[in-house]
């Protein structure tokens, strides 16, 4: 027993990749579900273009983690927004000739309409720029002021404005002569200015020791070692203002200078709890493999300094490619979230991310991989178990979906096997794989419990059973049992096929499926999850339209 959590002890698992490695507890995980609020957070994304589906995967994790978190009663917060108080956004309001702010609101509503067409599930939209990040950046600014960590000193040196970050010459690499930042591939602007420096090297020992002491802080681990690596390596002070832009935040004892992105965005994380949701504080950042330094150090840092509670984990993702090639906007092969949502569907879009990129690694975005899941596992392998069985019991004035564990005691082969593990799971077993194994591992899971439905239907062909008054009886049984089957793996998809989720509620026609939902914390998906035995007023219907094929 860990903490009043159940143990999956007696789980007999003939799913062997499926449950058998629950013992490997991430225990800085399992602490999340102590405690009945959820704070999750994707990065803040500059607002110099609309958002691409790298920005798209973060959010995601973030978005299906807040809605089983509210399946599993979390009260759940969930932010996401925009970093716009940095120089590179200016400049492109510049080249467009656009009012800074007018430009920064066309592009917030940009970001606002991509995630709402994306049904994110977001509690939290923040913008840099508004009164109240700006007023809570100024008190935190003066605090760590206050204290000491703050000095005035000179600073000469490269600043890349593509990365918003000063640069080391070790930092380039040579093209055409010159050096340039490797992913802007631009030379970076000779600086010389007075700045506030903010004194991370004083917090170099507290920062190992939090480390040591929270292994599971940063996932996956390598990423951890990393950042430790650097730690002990030594750590710089860091400017966090700049006496030549005026577009940020004013330092509250140098009005003169004003704070930007790499202090003020971070902060934004606290924002969004002030002034009510103070007590969801700490919680848990997604973010990219390009900000895990600035997320694990730095952040950290800011907030020991500060007298806040450290971040409860961070989930670093890994970057990926399209068809193996660099998304740029210059080989214009950036992924945009509505073109996909568009031509494949919501949900489609979804599960391909998460079956086909592992959380954490660096992948490659194949819209040939992404036909072929929408079309093989989701049309042919999901649609055609709800819609064969919706549409046999629908035929056969069926009205009942039951657990019939004689129906259990058929499962023959191993596919089968896998099965009855799944239909074994209890919620608390759920959200214990969702937290130790993660998204890509719940959906894995899930389809194996697809195509082990699908094996059933194929070897008790219960059509063929309803045609002959002997077996007629045990047809009927098989297709109530199987009711239950797609009930369960509904259930389980509610988070991550949202879209199909609500065709499936319309399809079953029961009152209390009806009523779940993962937008809001609710009891009904655990009632429903636990249903032996409940009403259907069938209504069958095409979960997938087969795509045109692309030409
Ligand atoms: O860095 N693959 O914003 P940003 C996967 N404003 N994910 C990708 C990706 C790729 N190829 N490219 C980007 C910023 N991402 C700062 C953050 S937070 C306080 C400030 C994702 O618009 C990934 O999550 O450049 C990365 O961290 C984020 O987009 C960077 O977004």
């Amino acid at each position: 027993m860990i903490n009043g959590l159940k143990r999956i002890d007696n789980v007999n698992c003939a799913c062997n990749f499926a449950l058998n490695q629950l013992y490997n507890y991430d225990f800085t995980m399992i602490i999340w579900s102590m405690s009945k609020k959820f704070f999750i957070t994707t990065p803040i994304y500059y607002s110099n273009d609309i958002p691409h589906v790298g920005h798209m995967y973060s959010s995601l994790i973030c978005d299906i983690f807040s809605r089983y978190k509210r399946l599993f009663g979390y009260d759940v917060k969930f932010s996401t927004g925009v970093d716009e108080n940095s120089q590179k956004v200016v400049q492109k309001a510049i080249e467009h000739e656009m009012d800074i702010m007018d430009y920064l609101d066309m592009y917030a509503q940009k970001h606002k309409e991509t995630w709402d067409n994306l049904d994110m599930s977001y509690t939290d939209f923040i913008r840099t720029t508004s009164e109240k990040h700006k007023a809570f950046v100024q008190q935190v600014l003066q605090k760590t002021y206050d204290r000491g960590d703050i000095y005035q000193g000179e600073y000469e040196g490269l600043y890349c404005v593509g990365c918003e970050s000063f640069k080391k010459e070790t930092d380039l690499i040579e093209k055409d002569g010159k050096l340039v930042c490797p992913d802007h591939l631009k030379e970076p602007e000779r600086i010389k200015e007075k700045n506030w420096f903010f004194k991370l090297s004083k917090y170099q020992d507290q920062l190992v020791k939090f480390y040591e002491n929270n292994p599971g802080f940063i996932s996956p681990h390598f990423r951890f070692n990393e950042v430790i690596a650097f730690v002990k390596w030594g750590l710089e002070d860091f400017s966090i203002s700049r006496e030549t832009n005026k577009f940020g935040i004013p330092l509250p004892f140098d009005e003169s200078q004003v704070t930007y992105v790499r202090y003020d965005a971070l902060l934004n994380y606290l924002t969004v709890c002030q002034g009510g949701d103070e007590e969801f504080w700490p919680g848990i950042h997604v973010l990219g493999k390009d900000i895990a330094r600035f997320h694990a150090i730095y952040w950290p840092a800011m907030l020991l300094s500060a007298g806040y509670q450290l971040p409860q984990k961070e989930i670093v993702t890994g970057f990926f490619t399209v068809d193996g090639q660099k998304m740029s906007k210059s080989l214009g092969n950036t992924v945009k979230p509505l073109e996909l949502v568009e031509k494949y569907g919501r949900d489609a879009a979804v599960f391909y991310l998460f079956y086909d990129l592992v959380i954490g690694s660096d992948g490659d975005f194949s819209y040939a991989r992404l036909e072929a899941s929408r079309e093989s596992m989701l049309s042919a392998g999901w649609g055609n178990l709800v819609s064969r069985v919706s549409k046999l019991a629908d035929k056969n004035d069926i009205s009942l979906g039951k657990k019939h564990l004689e129906c259990f005691d058929l499962c023959k082969d191993d596919e089968e096997e896998c099965l009855q593990d799944i239909l074994s799971l209890t919620p608390v077993m759920i959200e214990e794989l969702l937290e130790t194994k993660w998204i890509n591992y719940v959906l894995q899971l899930w389809y194996r419990g697809v195509q082990a439905a699908n094996t059933y239907m194929q070897n008790q062909e219960p059509w063929v059973k309803l045609k002959s008054p002997e077996s007629a009886q045990e047809g009927r049984q098989h297709l109530e049992f199987l009711l239950y089957v797609v009930k369960q793996l509904a259930l389980i998809s509610a988070p991550f096929l949202t879209e199909w989720f609500a065709k499936i509620q319309t399809i079953l026609g029961n009152d209390l499926i009806a009523k779940v939902s993962t937008r809001e914390t609710n009891e009904h998906w655990r009632q429903a999850w636990d249903l032996e035995e409940f009403d259907v007023t069938l209504a069958p219907d095409i979960l997938y339209q087969k795509l045109e094929p692309s030409v």
